[in-house]
Parts: structure tokens; C-alpha cells; sequence
């Protein structure tokens, strides 16, 4: 069952309310409240992310030439050793040579960077982005 919700005002200069207007439009939220909440909601994540121990998930996408020396093998080496921390992974062949993939990674925020670090700096990779999400465990 959903808790009901509080009502409160904020009080911002108006041209800061017409570039946070111009926000709502431009991201398609149906009203200021609905961006609102999305906004603190954001900063919540990211604020679990500067904790440690805070277990969340984490998305770390990859493209690589999949010739190149031996990335595969240190790619599903890496993989099994992070077990069970590494919880999916999707390939998909962009041409001849370059593949993207993308990691998903469960546990704490300091295990998912861990991860990310040791498979980032596999020789060869040419682009790789960690984007940390979060259980939702934590955000109503
Ligand atoms: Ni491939």
C-alpha cells in the first residue's frame, strides 16, 4: 500500500523556476512534482554510492575488438573469478571485430568498482563506462 504524500513548497527565484520548467518540458515529466521527486531520488543514489559497504548494482559496458591479444579469455577469466558478484552478462557483435558488452555487477559499491577496475584494465579495451545504479531497496 502506497503512503500518502506531503505536500510542501519550496521557494526559488523565478528564473531558476523557469529553467526547472523548461527541464520538466524538456524531459517529458508530466509536472514539477513528478521531476522533483525524480531529481532527489537521483541524489539519493548517488549519495549510496559514495558508501562503501552499501551493497547496489552496477553496469559496466565495454567495447572491444574482439582479435585483439587476449581480452576474451581475460574477460571470462576475470568473470569467473568475480562470481557471484558478476550476475549477467550481454554480448552483442557490433561488426566483423568490435563487440559491446555489458556487465552487471551486484554488491557492495567498493566489490562493483573492484570488478570494474580489474576488467577495465584489460589491454585492448577501447571504451568502458561504469554506471552505478542502485537495489532500490532504499528509495520509495
Ligand atoms: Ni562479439
Amino acid at each position: 500500500m502506497k503512503s500518502k504524500v506531503t505536500r510542501f513548497s519550496v521557494s526559488v527565484y523565478p528564473s531558476l523556476l523557469r529553467k526547472f520548467d523548461a527541464f520538466v518540458k524538456e524531459r517529458g515529466y508530466a509536472n514539477r512534482s513528478e521531476a522533483f521527486r525524480a531529481l532527489i531520488k537521483k541524489e539519493l543514489v548517488e549519495e549510496e554510492w559514495q558508501e562503501e559497504e552499501k551493497e547496489t548494482v552496477g553496469v559496466l559496458t565495454l567495447v572491444y575488438d574482439h582479435h585483439k591479444s587476449d581480452i576474451v579469455e581475460k574477460l571470462v577469466d576475470i568473470q569467473h573469478h568475480s562470481y557471484p558478484l558478476i550476475i549477467s552478462t550481454l554480448h552483442i557483435h557490433l561488426d566483423e571485430d568490435n563487440c559491446v558488452e555489458a556487465v552487471f555487477i551486484r554488491g557492495k559499491v567498493k566489490e562493483i568498482r573492484e570488478v570494474a577496475k580489474a576488467i577495465g584494465s584489460i589491454k585492448g579495451i577501447k571504451f568502458q563506462n561504469l554506471a552505478l545504479a542502485t537495489t532500490g531497496k532504499e528509495i520509495p
